[in-house]
C-alpha cells in the first residue's frame, strides 16, 4: 500500500503577490488538479511571524485566494482555505515543536536571512516557522508539495520531522495499525522543476524577488497593470553585453540569466530555446519582447483578480467552504495523532 497522491501548498498573505510567487508556485497548482487531490492554503498564521496590520492582512488573504482562482484553481475541485480557520494546524505544529530539534531549526537559512543581525528581537514564531510548515503539509498527509527553490530546505526539514515522528512512535503506530508500511506520515516529495524555481529581483539579479523587498521596482506584482509591467521590465537592471548564443554565456550574468529565465517560463520554453531566438541581440530587442509576453500572460489574471476582489464576501464564502472540507481531513489526522502520542480523549 502507498499514500494516495495528495498535493498541499501555501502562500503567505504578507504583501504584494509577485511574478516569483506565480511562476514558482501558483501557476503549477493548476495542472496538478488533473492528477492529484489538491489543497491550496493561504497561510495567514505564517504571515504573522512578522508584524501585519490587521486590515492589510485581511486584504492580502483575499488577494492570495483571488490569485489562486484567477490563475485557474477551481475551488470546487481543490480545497482552497486560509490556515487560521483550521485550528489543527497550530495543534500539530506544537507536537512538531516537540519533535524537531533546536539544532535543525537553527540551520534554516531563511530564518538567518530574515532575522539578520536582529535575531534576539524577532518573534519566536519566525524561528518555529518550519515546524508550522511541516504541520500544514503533514496534517493532510500530502505526498507532494509544489514550491519555489527557496523553500527546499524547509521541505527537507518537514521530511526529517515526519521520519522522526514515524520512528519515535513506531510501536504506538503499529499497535493501532495506523501506518502504511510502518509510516504514519508520508515522506513528502518537493516538486521543484523548470526554469522559474527562483525568480530574482529586477533591480539586483543576486537577490530573490520578494514581497518584503522595500523597492516596488524590484518585483512585478500580479496586480500591476499592463503599463506598470512594461515599465518595470524596461527599467530592469541589465549588463551592457548582448544576449549570448549559448547557455554557458549566462554564467556570471545574473540579471541576464534572470530575464531569460522569466521569458522561458512565461513562454513554456527552455532558456536554450529562448537564446536560440534572441542570442546575439541587444536589450533594446529583448526587453520589449519580454514586456509584451509578460503583459499577455499576467494582465488577464490581474484583471480577473481585481474583479474577484470587488466581491470580498464571495471570496470569504469560498475560504469558509474550503476550511470546512480541510477541517474534516485535519481532525481525522489529529485524532490519530492524539492516540499515537498518548493523549487521553
Ligand atoms: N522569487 C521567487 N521565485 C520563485 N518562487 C518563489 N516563491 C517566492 N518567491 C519566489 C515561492 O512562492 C511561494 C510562496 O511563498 P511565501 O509567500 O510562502 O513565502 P516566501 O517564499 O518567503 O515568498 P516571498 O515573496 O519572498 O515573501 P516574503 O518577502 O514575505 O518572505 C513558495 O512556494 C515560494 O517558494
Amino acid at each position: 500500500m502507498t499514500f494516495s497522491p495528495r498535493v498541499f501548498s501555501g502562500i503567505q498573505p504578507s504583501g504584494d503577490l509577485h511574478l516569483g510567487n506565480y511562476l514558482g508556485a501558483i501557476r503549477r497548482f493548476v495542472p496538478l488538479q488533473e492528477t492529484h487531490a489538491t489543497i491550496y492554503c493561504v497561510v495567514d498564521m505564517h504571515a504573522i511571524t512578522v508584524w501585519q496590520e490587521p486590515d492589510a492582512l485581511r486584504r492580502a488573504t483575499r488577494e492570495v485566494a483571488a490569485a489562486f482562482i484567477a490563475a485557474g484553481v477551481d475551488p470546487k475541485r481543490s480545497i482552497v482555505f486560509n490556515q487560521s480557520q483550521v485550528v489543527q494546524h497550530a495543534e500539530l505544529a506544537w507536537v512538531f515543536n516537540c519533535i524537531a530539534r533546536m539544532g535543525w531549526m537553527a540551520r534554516m537559512t531563511q530564518f538567518k536571512d530574515k532575522a539578520g543581525k536582529n535575531s534576539e528581537n524577532v518573534s519566536l514564531g519566525l524561528f518555529a516557522y518550519p515546524s508550522l510548515m511541516a504541520a500544514d503539509i503533514l496534517l493532510y498527509k500530502a505526498t507532494h508539495v509544489p514550491v519555489g527553490d527557496d523553500q527546499k530546505q524547509h521541505l527537507e526539514l518537514a521530511r526529517d520531522i515526519a521520519a522522526k515522528f514515524n520512528n519515535d512512535y513506531a510501536a504506538s503506530i503499529a499497535e493501532r495499525d495506523l501506518g502504511i508500511d510502518g509510516q504514519f506520515f508520508p515522506i513528502t516529495e518537493p516538486l521543484i522543476a523548470g526554469p522559474a524555481t527562483r525568480i530574482m529581483s529586477l533591480r539586483d539579479g543576486t537577490k530573490k524577488m520578494s514581497k518584503s523587498d522595500p523597492s516596488d521596482q524590484s518585483r512585478i506584482s500580479l496586480l500591476d497593470d499592463a503599463d506598470a509591467i512594461a515599465k518595470k521590465i524596461k527599467k530592469a537592471t541589465t549588463d551592457p553585453a548582448e544576449l549570448p548564443l549559448e547557455l554557458e554565456g549566462l554564467k556570471d550574468r545574473p540579471e541576464a540569466d534572470n530575464l531569460v529565465g522569466i521569458y522561458a517560463a512565461l513562454s513554456d520554453r527552455t532558456k536554450a530555446e529562448v537564446l536560440a531566438e534572441f542570442g546575439g541581440q541587444g536589450w533594446g530587442k529583448f526587453k520589449p519582447a519580454l514586456a509584451e509576453l509578460a503583459v499577455a500572460v499576467l494582465s488577464p489574471m490581474g484583471t480577473e483578480m481585481r474583479r474577484l476582489l470587488e466581491d470580498p464576501q464571495t471570496i470569504d464564502a469560498v475560504l469558509r467552504d474550503g476550511a470546512e472540507r480541510a477541517s474534516a481531513i485535519a481532525e481525522q489526522t489529529m485524532t490519530q495523532v492524539r492516540d499515537i502520542i498518548g493523549f487521553i480523549r
